[in-house]
């Protein structure tokens, strides 16, 4: 493949390499505020696509901003980015919004994607279940990542969290932080061996 990219913001050139040989789609789905955009953000290789609005007065009693009081902005139609998981496969990362009002993005946002990670906020666990619902309807293979957003929300152990989420067996759950690359590099790479792993089952089962 040999390709070149432009950033919109910056005008940098950034080509793949000429050994990406692999493009893959990745869905970065979770409930309002989890952390979705800074995820995506985090680890992408391009200025990120965004499409962030302003939230207003009319939200107020809908979106839950008690975790996150500084959020000024909500992504209404999806996040894009790009990062090279090694020389040959390049992974095309589409975050979803967290709105429920915005749910049909989340149909085109799964479609056609090899994994999904669904980020969860252990302080509103129970605004994962909808996205859950509707990443296991999509037959998407998923690993869960819990976002640690502070020293409390650590206090959860992985299983307490498995089991408040009521988690399909053999589903990986992992922590991160969406704000660190080497920490969303590592979910993505959990994700495609999980992936990998599901893909050598079925080929032994058939
Ligand atoms: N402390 C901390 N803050 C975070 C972390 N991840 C995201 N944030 C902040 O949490 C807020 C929500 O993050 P977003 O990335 O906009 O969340 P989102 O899931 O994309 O939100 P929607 O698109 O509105 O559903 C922002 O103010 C981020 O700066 C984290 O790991 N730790
Ligand atoms: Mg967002």
């Amino acid at each position: 493949m040999d390709s070149a990219t432009t950033c919109e913001a910056s005008r940098v050139p950034l080509p793949l390499p000429q050994t990406a040989s692999r493009g893959v789609k990745i869905a970065v789905a979770g409930g309002f505020g989890v952390g979705k955009t800074t995820f995506v953000g985090a680890v992408s290789e391009i200025t990120p696509l965004r499409t962030e609005a302003e939230m207003t007065a009319a939200s107020t009693g809908t979106d839950d901003l008690s975790t996150t009081p500084a959020k000024r902005t909500t992504t209404v139609a999806f996040d894009f980015g790009r990062a090279a998981l090694s020389p040959s496969t390049v992974l095309y990362l589409f975050g979803t919004p967290g709105q429920e009002r915005f749910e049909f993005m989340w149909r085109t946002v799964l479609k056609g994607a090899l994994g999904a990670v669904v980020l969860v906020d252990t302080r509103r666990l129970k605004d994962s279940f909808r996205c859950l619902d509707w990443v296991e309807d999509a037959g998407v293979p998923y690993v869960v990542a819990h976002n640690v957003f502070g020293r409390e929300d650590q206090e959860h152990s992985l299983d307490d969290v498995r089991d408040a989420l009521q988690m399909t067996p053999g589903v990986p759950v992992m922590r991160c932080d969406a704000r660190d690359r080497q920490s969303v590099r590592g979910v993505l790479i959990a994700l495609v061996q999980h992936v990998m792993r599901l893909a050598d089952l079925q080929r032994r089962q058939s």
